[in-house]
């Protein structure tokens, strides 16, 4: 069987499920905020990653699906567990950026599912946006009014041109986990982080670290006065029963 043809049944026959990764204020320890991350177990597939089910997905359009899913389910499970001031943060597809159902999707969240919009973080990776900047910014600039925020994922990879941070509404970077990987031994990444670090603070983004499996890069980056910091050092994501407020 095909991932593409499994994926069509997947929802009906309750195969989907949702992790929560903590995000760690690394100036308070406290946790900031958790990251959604969807999990497929097939019963003719076993488990098949979001890395190889995703991209299909968003071929095949069944992304609308499995974003209103994850979105709706999130804000039930995830919603009444978080404490004040915690944000949810959940990944939008490249594909699903050109059009338009995932913010009328936001707004029924906001209106039928009592989803403070303060509360929630879009990710969305760098390729999304400066594909069509213009509408990249009448986008954004959408869920800013709405109160949304919005987090540049897996940031420093492939994009050389840095200009579209200042036109667009842009509240976190998240410094994607390859830099983060060697950040003791390789000077290149130290170098790297140092600089997405200070740029991001001049234009007043908040930059959240992705990766970090050690208390070593944990204290680099803290040496960095980077703010916020996820990884398997803190916790995996998981099922909403195991995750620690
Ligand atoms: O959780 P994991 O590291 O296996 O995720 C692999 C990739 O799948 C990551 O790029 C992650 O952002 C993406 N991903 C996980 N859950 C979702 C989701 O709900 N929606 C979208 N669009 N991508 C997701
Ligand atoms: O959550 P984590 O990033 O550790 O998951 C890595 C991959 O392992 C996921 O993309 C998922 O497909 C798969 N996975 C998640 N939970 C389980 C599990 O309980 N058992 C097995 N065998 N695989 C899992
Ligand atoms: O592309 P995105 O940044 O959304 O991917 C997030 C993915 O990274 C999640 O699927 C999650 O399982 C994985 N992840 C989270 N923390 C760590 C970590 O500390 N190390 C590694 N290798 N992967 C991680
Ligand atoms: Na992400
Ligand atoms: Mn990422």
């Amino acid at each position: 069987m095909q991932i593409k043809h499994g994926l069509r049944q997947a929802l009906a026959r309750d195969e989907m499920h949702l992790v929560y990764q903590p995000e760690i204020n690394l100036q308070t320890g406290q946790v900031f905020g958790f990251e959604v991350l969807m999990r497929w177990h097939s019963d003719e597939l076993g488990w098949v990653s979001p890395a190889e089910f995703i991209p299909v997905a968003e071929e095949s359009d069944s992304i609308a699906d499995l974003t209103r899913w994850m979105l709706i389910k999130a804000c039930r499970e995830l919603l009444p567990r978080l404490e004040t001031g915690m944000q949810m943060a959940v990944n939008i597809s490249p594909r699903q950026f050109g059009g338009d159902r995932w913010l009328a999707l936001i707004r029924q969240c906001i209106d039928e599912e009592g989803l403070d919009p303060t509360r929630l973080c879009i990710e969305i990776t760098e390729g999304a946006l400066i594909r069509d900047m213009d509408q990249a910014v009448v986008q954004l600039s959408e869920l800013r009014k709405l109160g949304v925020s919005v987090a540049i994922d897996d940031f420093g990879t492939g994009y050389s041109s840095l200009s579209y941070l200042k036109r667009l509404p842009i509240d976190y970077l998240k410094i994607d986990r390859t830099f983060v990987a060697d950040i003791e031994q390789d000077q290149d990444d130290q170098a790297i982080i140092r600089a997405i670090i200070n740029l991001a603070d001049s234009l007043g983004i908040s930059v959240i670290a992705e990766g970090v499996e050690s208390e070593a890069q944990l204290d680099f980056l803290k040496s960095l006065d980077c703010d916020i910091a996820q990884g398997y050092f803190f916790a995996h994501p998981q099922a909403i029963d195991k995750i620690k407020c």
